[in-house]
């Protein structure tokens, strides 16, 4: 109930008169960067709806003081360049994903305005699972959905928008029902759902309706602002240019043609309920793993002095030797030193023996993909992933490879390769399960990258099988005695198990 009050609080400038001005939104770049000749004017059509949508949007974010934790996600469509206008943080998407991308950032960032702005053909074609199960979930983000009933981009090709009778490239007799089905009513098939809090239908028809778009695209961002849950304006919007009329007429066309088909209204208003909205955020990560450290009565190791800033590994082999399982283990291994961490794993079709391996991101910094195109060390666990992926390892990285020797054929000149043969090595322990554990030992011994300690800490945690854990605690000493004694006082040759 607190909550909802704050929400009505905040929620009652919303009825309040703007201050009059007659400038440039400051959310605005004060200049927009074009081409050559083109510096002039904006990439739209004259007349086009996407400038004055553009223009409500900027000046409620500058009304609202939300520029500078706004981000906008810009779609596929006319509006790609969004960015070039907006002068907040940006993020430019694959066609109909912005709900998706959208969902991703406020959940990273939940103190930040995430907004999708998008098309109809981007919305509501190729983008209609995004749409939905956003909406679904209620995600707190604001969509702006410009409906032009057309593809506008690509020359006018039928929009599932595109109303009936009207002609496009694709419908060059005009839409048919009994061919093409009829247009999609997306403001009206979101409010059949629960989660949604606000959704509205507007228009940029004439000036009175372009003064209520206004006071929704304003509602939306206040909503979002004050923490409530999905918010979706959908825009009538005039696109002179593939409607084959002049800007006047255009607006006409909106009025007399598409408000009749799509009805001006507000569909959902949740403002004052908000009820199952407003659920605490999540846990962070860092809050889950304290929480599970104390639980299981295990001290994070704190303030462990890293030598990198940012260190990638791949692991690789196949399905069963668990490659995925030791990436796990290292990316907690990671955060319990205080260090961000990401795994991304990657499985081959098969569910037996197939090829997988994983990317395990360790940084005193903030990650920005857990992609690793250049990892610094590599763990391949046989040779197919040994030939497959050495290349990709960056000049001067490691190489820990799980077999005795490489293949004569092969040669790695810009990494240092160390061979393991921990199959071997897991089997005289009793498993050769534990190669993988094997190989931790060698990569905490070689690298350094972190203590076996907290190895040590992270087994306890997750195998909860005295004899196993056992196991484990041996071959992970077994693959650091390797390294150790096996290694470094060896000659640095090729059969010894470096190749330099
Ligand atoms: C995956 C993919 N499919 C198709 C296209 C081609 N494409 C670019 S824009 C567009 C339609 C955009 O229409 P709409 O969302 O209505 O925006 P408008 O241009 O009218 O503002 C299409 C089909 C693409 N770029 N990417
Ligand atoms: S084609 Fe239509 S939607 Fe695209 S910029 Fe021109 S008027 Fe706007």
């Amino acid at each position: 109930m607190a909550e909802n009050s704050v929400i009505a609080e905040e929620l009652k400038v919303i009825n309040e008169p703007y201050e009059v001005v007659h400038q440039k939104a400051e959310a605005f770049y004060p200049q927009y960067e074009r081409k050559g000749d083109l510096k002039h004017q904006t990439h739209y059509c004259p007349g086009c709806g996407h400038g004055v949508a553009h223009k409500l949007i900027a000046e409620a974010l500058d009304d609202l003081g939300l520029q500078d934790q706004t981000i906008l996600v810009s779609p596929v469509g006319c509006s790609v360049f969004a960015y070039y206008y907006f002068d907040v943080g940006n993020v430019q998407v694959a066609h109909g994903r912005a709900p998706a991308a959208a969902t991703g950032l406020k959940r990273a960032c939940p103190d930040k305005i995430v907004i999708a702005y998008q098309g109809d053909g981007d919305l509501a074609a190729i983008g209609t699972a995004e749409i939905v199960h956003a909406a679904n979930r209620g995600e707190k983000i604001t969509v702006f959905f410009v409906n032009n009933a057309i593809y506008g981009m690509t020359g006018g090709q039928m929009a599932p928008t595109t109303l009936v009778d009207q002609k496009s490239t694709t419908s060059p007799w005009g839409r048919r029902p009994v061919n093409e089905g009829f247009p999609l009513h997306m403001a009206e098939m979101l409010a059949s759902l629960q989660a949604p809090v606000y959704i509205e239908r507007v228009a940029l028809s004439d000036n009175k309706n372009i003064m209520k778009a206004r006071r929704a695209v304003r509602k939306a961002l206040e909503l979002q602002r004050a923490g409530a849950g999905f918010t979706f304006v959908e825009i009538l919007s005039p696109c002179p240019t593939i409607w084959g009329k002049d800007p006047v007429e255009a607006r006409k066309w909106v009025a007399e043609k598409m408000i009749p088909n799509f009805p001006l209204n507000v569909f959902r208003d949740r403002t004052v309920e908000i009820p199952n909205n407003n659920i605490p955020p999540h846990k962070t990560v860092a809050e889950l793993v304290e929480g599970e450290h104390k639980t299981a009565g295990v001290a994070p190791v704190a303030g462990k002095h890293h030598h990198f800033n940012e260190l990638g590994i791949k692991i690789a082999g196949f399905g069963g030797q668990g490659v995925l399982l030791l990436g796990q283990l290292l990316a907690e291994m990671g955060m319990r030193e205080g260090l961000e961490v990401s795994w991304l794993p990657s499985y081959g079709p098969e569910m037996r023996s197939g090829s997988a391996h994983c990317h395990v991101c360790l940084s005193k910094e903030r990650i920005g993909s857990p992609v690793l195109s250049r990892p610094q060390v590599l763990i391949a666990m046989n040779e197919i992933s040994l030939r497959k992926f050495c290349a990709q390892v960056a000049p001067g990285g490691t190489i820990l490879y799980g077999r005795e020797r490489l293949p004569d054929d092969l040669s790695i000149p810009q990494a240092q390769v160390v061979c393991i043969p921990a199959s071997e090595i897991a089997d005289k322990l009793g498993s050769a399960k534990v190669a993988n554990i094997v190989l931790m030992g060698a990569l905490l011994e070689e690298t350094e990258c972190l203590s076996s300690l907290t190895a040590m800490q992270v087994l306890e945690r997750k195998v909860k099988n005295p004899a196993l854990l056992e196991l484990d605690r041996k071959a992970l000493d077994a693959g650091r005695v390797f390294i150790d004694h096996t290694i470094a006082i060896g000659a640095i040759t090729q059969a010894d198990g470096f190749a330099q």
